[in-house]
């Protein structure tokens, strides 16, 4: 058969799992080894969220255009049909919400309380990054804000789906704050990692009253005459990002579903893994800073192979690694070693 008529006939559930693939980075491999009922739903709620982040993203539509639609994206979820036209910075993005009504198909389809999570979930995300579309973040409470709508949210909404699957405990359908800290950990890491990239396309989401102690103008950090500074400032954040392991991993040793610790475990050790990378390394400021392609499927494996206890050895040994790098003179010294060595105290 030719290619195209393949794809024509597809089922919308098999769409979506087609542009989950194709739109996310990592989290389609983790969302592929769940149980079938739980992998469903996160499935839809990735796609929903990931449609929801391209009208955000999207630098070319002006703010007061993004608006009324972005409040209006979570009603959507319950009108059969519904898709959105004229966003998205590629075509795998463009692509999925210009074919949103089979993401709604499958939504539609999925249990009454998936459905619920999803959309309260969607709604709040939405009116907070409408917020942020008209501000700036600047103190860090506002940063905190930010990556509670775009990353808390869908740690909470991760929870109470866990807790409505059956397969995780009652704790989980009130753990907020725990969630929260989930998202925030992720978030914050990839907002430090992603400063060349954000600031390219002219984004800032470095809180300024953190890096205005260090420069007048966070693009001066760009340049290599700046080093010490942007090394102070760069510190400073992953010690910030650092404060949320304790309770990331308090929060996964209440898990019991091996898949499901999967799921939460592997993105988080990931990170820590990228703040270990990114600490005290000018690179962040050149170009991208990744873990290496080998050594995500080293994480991967000790995880797969030995659970919540890999987790706790892999954020011993990068919390480690991280600690034989703080330099004395560093003005967030004290505080980093502290929370390092909080986190090899646990593990
Ligand atoms: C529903 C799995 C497990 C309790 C699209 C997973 C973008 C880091 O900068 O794609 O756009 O390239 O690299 C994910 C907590 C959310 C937080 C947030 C939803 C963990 C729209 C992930 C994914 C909670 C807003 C993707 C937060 O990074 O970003 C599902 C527990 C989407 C989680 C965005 C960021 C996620 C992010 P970029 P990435
Ligand atoms: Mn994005
Ligand atoms: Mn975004
Ligand atoms: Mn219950
Ligand atoms: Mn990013
Ligand atoms: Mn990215």
């Amino acid at each position: 058969k030719p290619k195209e008529q393949l794809k024509d006939n597809l089922t919308n559930k098999e769409w979506c799992y087609e542009l989950l693939n194709k739109t996310s980075r990592s989290f389609a491999f983790v969302i592929n080894e769940l149980e079938v009922n739980l992998k469903d739903a996160i499935c839809i709620f990735y796609l929903v969220l990931r449609g929801l982040d391209t009208i955000e993203d999207d630098t070319t539509v002006e703010i007061k255009t993004k608006l009324p639609v972005m409040t209006q994206f979570s009603e959507g979820l319950y009108q059969p049909g519904f898709k959105v036209f004229g966003y998205g910075m590629n075509n795998d993005e463009k692509n999925l919400v210009q074919n949103f009504d089979k993401v709604v198909d499958v939504f539609l389809s999925l249990g009454d309380s998936y459905c619920t999570i999803i959309h309260d979930i969607t709604r709040r995300m939405a009116n907070g990054m409408s917020e942020f579309l008209q501000k700036q973040v600047v103190t860090l409470p506002e940063w905190d804000l930010y990556c509670h709508y775009v990353a808390g949210l869908v740690g909470i909404g991760l929870s109470r789906i866990f807790h409505a699957s059956g397969l995780e405990s009652e704790w989980f359908a009130t753990a907020d704050e725990e969630s929260n800290q989930m998202g925030l950990f992720l978030q914050k890491t990839n907002i430090i990692r992603d400063y060349l990239e954000d600031i390219n396309e002219n984004r800032i989401f470095w809180p300024r009253d953190v890096w205005s102690r260090y420069t007048l103008n966070l693009e001066n950090f760009k340049d290599p005459k700046y080093q010490i500074s942007a090394l102070h400032c760069l510190n400073d954040l992953i010690t910030n990002a650092l404060s949320h392991a304790v309770v990331a991993l308090d929060y996964m040793s209440r898990l019991k579903n091996d898949k499901v610790i999967n799921f939460c475990a592997i993105p988080q050790v990931m990170a820590i893994g990228t703040l270990n990378a990114c600490y005290n390394n000018y690179n962040v400021f050149t170009g991208v800073v990744k873990i290496r392609k080998g050594q995500r499927a080293l994480i991967v494996d000790a995880i797969q192979n030995k659970g919540i206890t890999g987790t706790y050895e892999l954020f011993f040994k990068f919390a480690n690694e991280m600690q034989q790098k703080v330099p004395l003179n560093d003005p967030s010294a004290n505080k980093t070693i502290q929370h390092l060595e909080s986190i090899q105290k646990l593990c």
